[in-house]
């Protein structure tokens, strides 16, 4: 039998076969082997054992989840603010894992009109590098465009606590995912969403996972770091030299439009920083 791991908790997976679920744990083998199934693998189940795991078309590390089709980056328009250096980041290392990214953008209720054009204005230059949606949970703006997301797919949720992760799946799935008030998720410094559970969801399946705890380029170089900024890698073709890294060299296009106020200096500044990252954990 065949079937997709949607949940794992204690060392019980619950796995999904056709339309049944089946509990069942792994072989002893996958130990032997440093090798475990995980969330979102597909298994070859005999009985209630789990013996082959097929192969991964990605694997996450943190969330532990492979054959991820998409990630939705959740990030509010307040409550909290946006982080950009959060973004870019997240931005970057998901593509690196050659994986799909939408930004969901939650929370605009509590936004004026204007507060809400000059969102939008700044977050323009990423409609470039992914799509964005506007959504308010609680009014039901936005969430049945974020729904069109799921069908055929395996989608995990990412963002900071308490931005609305739960909250904007509770109210396209009519779920009740528990959430917390703002003021206690960012007090405790915990989510309030630990273990990963694919949930169906719109003829689709989604983690609403604690978000990337290990946020590190680990195995990243910063070559890869310059392709995985999608963006600059385009316009690298511009630049005079031949795998610029658009720091020091001269006749850099991606500097000129910075410069010229066509990239977010933050954009910009934030590679500058992860270059840096890069560079000195590479020391050790
Ligand atoms: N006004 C408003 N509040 C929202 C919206 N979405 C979520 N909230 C509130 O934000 C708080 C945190 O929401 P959660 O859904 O628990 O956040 P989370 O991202 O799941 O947090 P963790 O599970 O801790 O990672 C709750 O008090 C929600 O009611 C929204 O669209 N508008
Ligand atoms: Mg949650
Ligand atoms: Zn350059």
């Amino acid at each position: 039998m065949r079937g997709l791991i949607i949940k794992l908790i204690g060392g019980l997976y619950t796995v999904k076969v056709e339309n049944e679920l089946v509990e069942c744990k792994a072989r002893g083998k996958f130990r032997h082997l440093n090798q475990s199934p995980k969330v979102g693998d597909l298994v070859e189940l005999n009985d209630d054992f789990i013996m082959e795991i097929e192969d991964r078309k990605n694997d996450l590390a943190r969330p532990p989840i492979s054959n991820v089709d998409q990630v939705i980056l959740v990030f509010s328009a307040t409550q909290p603010k946006i982080s950009y250096s959060l973004l870019d980041r997240f931005i970057a290392l998901i593509t690196y894992n050659n994986i799909n990214t939408v930004l969901v953008v939650t929370k605009i209720d509590l936004l004026s009109e204007d507060e809400l054009s000059s969102l939008k204005e700044e977050l323009r230059y990423y409609d470039s590098v992914l799509d964005i949606v506007y959504t308010a949970s609680l009014n039901k703006i936005g969430t049945e465009d974020v729904a069109k997301l799921f069908k055929d797919k395996i989608s995990v949720l990412a963002g900071q606590s308490g931005v609305g992760k739960s909250t904007l799946l509770n109210s396209i799935a009519g779920l009740d995912i528990k959430t917390q008030e703002i003021s206690k998720a960012l007090g405790r410094g915990k989510h309030t969403t630990r273990h990963i559970e694919l949930i169906e969801i719109e003829g689709g399946l989604v983690a609403d996972t604690a978000g990337f705890s290990s946020l590190d380029f680990d195995d990243m170089d910063e070559v890869a770091l310059s392709h995985s900024f999608s963006d600059f890698f385009e316009l690298s073709h511009d630049c005079k030299f031949r795998g610029c890294l658009h720091l020091n060299e001269p006749k850099c296009k991606v500097k000129k439009l910075v410069d010229e106020g066509e990239i977010p200096a933050s954009r910009y500044d934030n590679y500058v920083y992860f270059i840096e990252e890069i560079r000195s954990n590479k020391r050790y």
